[in-house]
């Protein structure tokens, strides 16, 4: 028995290689070469690479020196959040023409549920192109569509013909697109999960559909159940616009107060590489990195630290947060917790997908 599908009309749009193609349009020189916003060669990461860059393999996340090695002639250049900020609002303002129904899920993608729409259109096909050509017109920068029934193929779709692209999933044609997707491009399916799949004989989306729900859900928790109706192309999330968590950390309760400060330090250092997975997992890095501590009065004191890129190497989240550790040594006598937490996130996160991320790493 299959769950009954509600039939929404989706979509998802995702700027192209958003950091970089502002730059090259702020920034002419820039155009037509292989560059990369972030760190730079020595120090830092890339947070994304022009087109031209990626032929050489040049991806997000990689860090400068090795992006250097793939592509020596690489541009690096710093990223300027203000100008994403800017262009990120312009494009929800154009959203907000067509539906009040959006949800970010970063600065440069949305799913939109254009079901009733404010221009009384009942083609979405017809409804993206016109957003595409606003999103250029006023930005000047080019965006990848996708259009489906729901929220997974909608994403999937928007990432088939980048850049630029447009693609539309009909319901009548998804069963059959699930069955011959590659595993490794189910959104919400990790690299390490595909990589999982693969080890046991799944390929793609017929592999996974032979697997019935008890085997799943044995193999690979909770989420096997969600990969059960996915690859039959259920998924009744709606779209929502309330999206309220904006930052990912974990807090830890000690059993005691304690007051010496190696012992203090001791327990930081053991929440840390728990902190630095679970941002690992969630995919997600913040540009802020906060430590919360609770004295033995239950008073809350924070430190924050914040950069101008997306702090993602273990070396410098346990940096800062012993940094901030030892700033903080005046506030109090005793803790009781300590806390981290990133948040100025890469990507938003609710409730939703914070179960999502969980289930996804239960097994
Ligand atoms: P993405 O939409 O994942 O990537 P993109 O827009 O650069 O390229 P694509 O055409 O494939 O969509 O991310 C949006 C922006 O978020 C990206 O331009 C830079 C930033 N970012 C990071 O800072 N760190 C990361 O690890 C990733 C994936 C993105
Ligand atoms: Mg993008």
């Amino acid at each position: 028995m299959s769950k009954r599908q509600i039939h929404r009309k989706i979509i998802h749009i995702d700027m192209d290689a958003f950091f970089a193609s502002v730059e090259q349009r702020d920034f002419p020189e820039l155009r037509g070469k292989p560059i990369a916003v972030g760190g730079g060669e020595h120090r830092g990461v890339t947070t994304t690479a022009s087109y031209e860059a990626r032929v050489y393999g040049v991806r997000s996340a990689m860090p400068g020196w090795k992006a250097k090695q793939l592509c020596p002639q690489l541009i690096f250049v710093t990223p300027r959040f203000q100008a994403y900020k800017e262009a990120s609002n312009q494009i929800h303002a154009i959203f907000e023409r067509y539906t009040h129904l959006i949800e970010p899920l970063s600065l440069d993608e949305a799913f939109l549920d254009v079901t009733e729409n404010k221009m009384g259109e009942p083609l979405a096909v017809e409804l993206a192109k016109r957003i595409k050509i606003e999103v250029f017109e006023a930005t000047g920068l080019s965006c990848s569509a996708g259009i489906s029934y729901c929220k997974f193929l909608a994403k999937t779709a928007s990432d088939l013909q980048k850049p630029n692209g447009l693609t539309l999933i009909h319901p009548e044609k998804a069963e059959q697109f699930l069955e011959e997707l590659p595993i490794e491009k189910f959104y919400g399916v990790g690299k390490v999960t595909a990589y999982k799949m693969q080890h046991y004989g799944i390929f793609k989306g017929a592999d996974l559909k032979n697997w019935s729900k008890i085997a799943l859900a044995k193999r690979f928790g909770k989420v096997g159940l969600f990969y059960y109706d996915i690859v039959r192309g259920i998924d009744n999330r709606p779209v929502r616009n309330d999206r309220k968590r904006k930052s990912l950390g974990i807090e830890r309760t000690l059993d005691e107060n304690i007051s010496e400060e190696h012992e203090i330090e001791a327990v930081l250092g053991r929440l840390l590489p728990r902190f630095y997975a679970r941002l690992q997992k969630a995919d997600n890095f913040g540009r802020t990195i906060t430590l919360k501590i609770k004295t033995g009065d239950f008073v809350v004191i924070t430190r924050s630290r914040t950069k101008d890129y997306y702090i993602n190497s273990q070396e410098e989240i346990n940096e800062i947060a012993m940094q901030l550790l030892r700033e903080s040594r005046n506030a109090y006598e005793n803790v009781r917790l300590l806390g981290l937490a990133a948040s100025n996130l890469h990507k938003a996160v609710d409730d939703d997908a914070e179960e999502w991320i969980q289930l996804k790493f239960d097994f």
